[in-house]
């Protein structure tokens, strides 16, 4: 028998977001206790214009339970099952989904597929289930619920700058000055997934490398230093505090046992092909949970640096900053 108070007998409720991956500058590595997926420091992100995912979900009265493709394939349902269930609960709804999703990302390879993917999907559920809709402000039981997907996808409901905070867990936009204009450039360096997921690598660290006190301990100054350049329009030392979280992480990472190492030699390779324009100042690098080497520069530099990477890089992709998380719809596709 329907309901009155389940808007979704009236018919099928559905919406479909556009998210744009987001690579942190400040990084996130390691979580707060608990079963919460609160990170044990806080980040600083840069949202792109591409790559990202675009998913639909629509809750449709006839369904017996939810279905999840992923670029056209069947995919694991339970991360997209517990997240609904945390919207049906919230809306007071229980019709099953089918949900949808369009990923560029190369997913699971260290580009953060999962943020943009949590992302849309955890918007695009819960517009659909009538929570909010499009131009609310965030809501904060929407951060938690895409952050307990994965913690980096808070940032992806942002556009450009995006700061989480490790006292609330909150995410904030991050304004920058007027003349602060950066690309980032990706070079894809492997194939393949990753050996070691983030969750498993953060743990391993968090329990066995003796750098990672001094990871967590250091880390807010890095914070501060880059929101003060972003706000001040400091490019030069907006690169220099992210290449040093950046090494802090994987020094954390590799001084654990066993050694946690997510470089390729295409890592080096794509590090070395840089110094040139690294000693003048013009491309600062990072790298997070995969082997892929991105490359903070002004806009003016971008084909510079995409023209040093390409002879030593599997693919190059230039990103600019992106757009919040937003409603698309199915056929526009993802960028
Ligand atoms: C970041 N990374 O700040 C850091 C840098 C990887 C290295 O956020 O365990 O997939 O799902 O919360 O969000 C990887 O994180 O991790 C990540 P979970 P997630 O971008």
């Amino acid at each position: 028998m329907s309901s009155v108070s389940d808007p979704a007998q009236a018919g099928t409720l559905e919406a479909t977001i556009a998210a744009g991956i987001n690579i942190a500058l400040v990084k996130y590595w390691g979580k707060a206790p608990g079963t919460d997926n609160r990170p044990a420091v806080g980040s600083l992100s840069l949202t792109l214009d591409a790559p990202g995912t675009v998913t639909r979900v629509a809750f449709e009265p006839a369904l017996v339970a939810d279905t999840f493709r992923l670029n056209e394939a069947e995919a694991d349902l339970r991360p997209v099952t517990r997240l609904l269930d945390e919207v049906r609960a919230l809306a007071g709804i229980a019709t099953r989904a089918r949900v949808e999703s369009r990923n560029t990302v190369p997913t699971a390879a260290g580009l953060a597929s999962s943020a943009s993917g949590f992302a849309a999907l955890g918007l695009a559920a819960w517009q659909a289930a009538g929570l909010g809709r499009a131009g609310d402000p965030l809501d904060r039981r929407l951060v938690d619920l895409v952050r307990r997907g994965s913690g980096s996808a808070p940032r992806s409901l942002l556009g450009g700058f995006a700061r989480i905070d490790v006292e609330t867990a909150g995410v904030h936009p991050v304004t920058a000055a007027p003349g602060l204009e950066v690309s980032l450039v990706v070079a894809l360096c492997a194939d393949g997934p990753k050996s070691v997921s983030s969750r498993d690598g953060m743990a391993l660290c968090a329990e066995t490398s003796p750098y990672y006190p001094a990871w967590v301990e250091s880390h807010p100054a890095d914070l501060r230093a880059a929101e003060a350049a972003i706000g001040a329009g400091d490019f030069t030392a907006l690169g220099e505090v992210m290449e040093h979280s950046t090494m802090k992480m994987h020094a954390c990472m590799l001084a654990s046992r066993p050694p946690l190492r997510y470089w390729a030699a295409g890592t080096l390779a794509a590090l070395e092909a840089l110094v040139p324009l690294r000693r003048d100042g013009r491309a600062y690098t990072t790298m997070d949970a995969g082997p892929h080497v991105k490359a903070l520069c002004r806009r003016e530099d971008e084909a510079a640096v995409a023209d040093a990477l390409r002879p030593v890089a599997r693919a190059v992709l230039i990103a600019r900053p992106g757009p919040a998380a937003h409603a698309t719809t199915w056929d526009a596709g993802a960028r």
